[in-house]
């Protein structure tokens, strides 16, 4: 069959739309016709060649969509099936993936830095040749190819745009705070950084109970919006935010303090902001390679905790159908996430947007 997608063929370039072939799904694959795709920061990293996939390459790991066709053997899905896509597959079998941690899957992680199915090749070619996809999905196309767990049931009622949004944005953000930091009720929150991820960490944060929940960016645009999302309190991003944290938090600085942007300096504020004992929770991804500089000295003195968050620590089959049953009884604003819409072909102008900061997310709607 073929469809239409968008291609980067060469790192800093636009992507391009090209139609190419996709084959129908293998043993415990399926095909999804896309309906909607967020437009998100870690894309253009593999556009700037800062996250190490192979060219040419479908990017594109935030969807939804319904089941087109299925390939023997699964059970879990049907044709018409409404569905999130994960772009964290997993094998369900591994050291990690028995101990509740799918996105750590050993078998997965280096399949889906390859670019190809978990068998070395790929279900979609160019004049004969393998395309690559993006963490086993390539959702800026028409169709794709995925491990049956990679895409995960939804209930029908909800637009797919919005359930889109669940598979990066919303699971990295309310999963940080809710999966994990577990942040507790009445705990102090501050989130550095109020875009799509941010403004989700601070509707989790919410949701646990928090309070107060500080936003910070460097965009004072953002800061009614963090309210409307929930924050108590929101700082613009200069060099008082430490101290301005403390002062709302009993001179100490908050229990639990996230970074949402991906920058080592920020990180390294954030750092600050947090309180003796207190958690820090990095959500961002800065460039593999680069170095964050936190003290040691000061983390055995005062115990502060250093966590990593991937994918919100969440477990896809379970936690995208809670997401979205809170965002049904109006618990989680992701209406108002959507920030723009565009059509394939208006793909490198959504990019373009995002790049001057627009506030939360693009979506391409097919
Ligand atoms: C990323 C994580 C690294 C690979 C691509 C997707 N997550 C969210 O943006
Ligand atoms: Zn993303």
């Amino acid at each position: 069959m073929q469809m239409r997608a968008a291609i980067l063929n060469e790192f800093n370039t636009p992507f391009s739309i090209e139609t190419v072939d996709i084959a129908p799904p293998q043993a415990g694959e399926v095909r999804v016709k896309v309906a909607a795709a967020g437009i998100c920061h870690s894309d253009w990293h593999v556009v700037e060649g800062l996250s190490y996939f192979p060219l040419p390459i479908i990017c594109g790991h935030e969807g939804a969509g319904v089941v087109e066709s299925v390939g023997a053997g699964v059970s879990s899905l049907q044709p018409g099936d409404h569905v999130t896509l994960s772009f964290r597959a997993n094998c369900g079998k591994c050291y990690y993936c028995q101990r509740d941690k799918p996105n750590l899957c050993e078998v997965y992680t280096p399949v889906l830095r390859s670019g190809l199915m978990a068998d070395g090749s790929s279900r979609i070619h160019r004049d004969g040749e393998p395309v690559h996809i993006m963490t086993g999905l390539g959702c800026f196309a028409e169709y794709v190819v995925i491990p049956e767990n990679a895409a995960v049931p939804i209930r029908k009622d909800v637009p797919l745009n919005v359930a889109a949004l669940v598979g990066c944005a919303v699971s990295t953000g309310v999963g940080a705070a809710m999966y994990t930091a577990d942040v507790r009720p009445g705990e102090s929150v501050a989130v550095y950084g109020a875009g799509g991820v941010g403004l989700n960490i601070v509707m989790g944060a919410v949701l646990c109970g928090a309070d107060p929940v500080i936003a910070i960016d460097t965009n004072s645009s953002k800061m009614e919006i963090a309210r409307e999302f929930g924050a108590s309190h929101t700082l613009y991003s200069d060099d008082s935010t430490v101290e301005k944290i403390q002062a709302l938090t009993g001179g100490r600085g908050a229990d639990h303090v996230f970074e949402s942007v991906g920058l080592e300096a920020l990180q390294e504020t954030a750092f600050d902001a947090t309180r003796p004992g207190g958690t820090l929770t990095l959500v961002g991804l800065t460039p593999v390679g680069s170095g964050t500089n936190l003290p040691g000295a000061i983390i055995t003195r005062t115990e502060k905790v250093i966590r990593g968050s991937f994918y919100g620590s969440v477990l896809p089959q379970r936690d995208f159908p809670v997401f979205i049953d809170l965002y049904r009884s109006g618990k989680l604003r992701l209406d108002e996430l959507v920030s723009g819409t565009y059509t394939l072909e208006q793909i490198n102008e959504a990019y373009a947007k995002m790049l001057t900061g627009e506030v939360a997310r693009g979506v391409i709607e097919f």
